[in-house]
């Protein structure tokens, strides 16, 4: 197998590079890694400390790993370039490439730090929820960032290029790990980035990651 991704189930930014795999129909290995517990042959791949991490062992020698989603996911792009992800277009590519960085720093800021953490990473690791944190982020945090995705896909099938993108699987990617935290983007207050979420979660690349993933966090959530 050429391809392996370091990296746990439940990070947006791994699923963001499963995804990105599956679309392209490209196979890999996973192998688990805890960013809290990691291992020391770990660090010296990933110096950040973060997950994921690509190993593509069609490069010669051990020096053939590269950190960091966005970083992957341009390679991968470049090495299986069919189905496009990125568009074609500058402009487009560039408005991608930008709900990219909004989803990879807003969203998995306010999602990941102010919502999922404290619901389920705090209690895979027994500790409490900070319930207070979670309300601020859904009533303070949250809806200005919806309040302008909902702008943004507007009539829209996809955000960028007039097909589905990394732009999708940025922003789409952060949305499941609200929904693992137990939230959803309310139909009410956002009927089009909550429709758009569906049916961007609903691509069976989305939808094996969710369902493989629901019930390791469904117990944690539970708890
Ligand atoms: N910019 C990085 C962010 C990766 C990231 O923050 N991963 C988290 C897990 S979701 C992590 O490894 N956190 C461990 C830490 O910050 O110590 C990417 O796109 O890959």
């Amino acid at each position: 197998m050429a391809l392996i991704v370091y990296g746990g189930a439940v990070s947006p930014f791994v699923r963001k590079v499963r995804i990105t795999l599956a679309e392209k129909g490209v196979p890999y290995t996973l192998e688990q890694v805890n960013p809290f517990t990691p291992p020391p042959e770990f660090l010296a791949i990933s110096p950040l400390k973060r997950i994921p991490v690509l190993r593509d062992t069609d490069i010669p020698g051990a020096n053939n790993t590269l950190p960091d989603s966005s970083i992957i996911c341009d390679y991968l792009e470049h090495k299986y370039p069919r189905p496009a992800l990125y568009p074609a277009d500058p402009f487009e590519r560039a408005k991608a490439l930008w709900y990219e960085e909004y989803a990879d720093s807003v969203m998995a800021q306010n999602i990941g730090r102010g919502l999922f953490f404290e619901r389920i990473v705090k209690k895979m690791m027994r500790g409490q929820t900070d319930e207070a944190v979670c309300q601020k982020t859904l009533t303070q945090e949250l809806p200005p960032l919806f309040d302008h995705l909902e702008k943004e896909v507007g009539d829209k099938q996809f955000l960028a290029g007039g097909a589905f993108s990394i732009a999708d699987i940025s922003v789409g990617t952060m949305i499941v790990n609200l929904v693992h935290s137990g939230e959803a983007v309310d139909p009410k207050r956002w009927p089009k980035f909550a429709a758009y979420i569906t049916r961007i979660h609903a691509r069976p690349s989305f939808k094996a990651m969710i369902d493989e993933e629901t019930p390791m966090v469904s117990r944690f959530r539970a708890a």
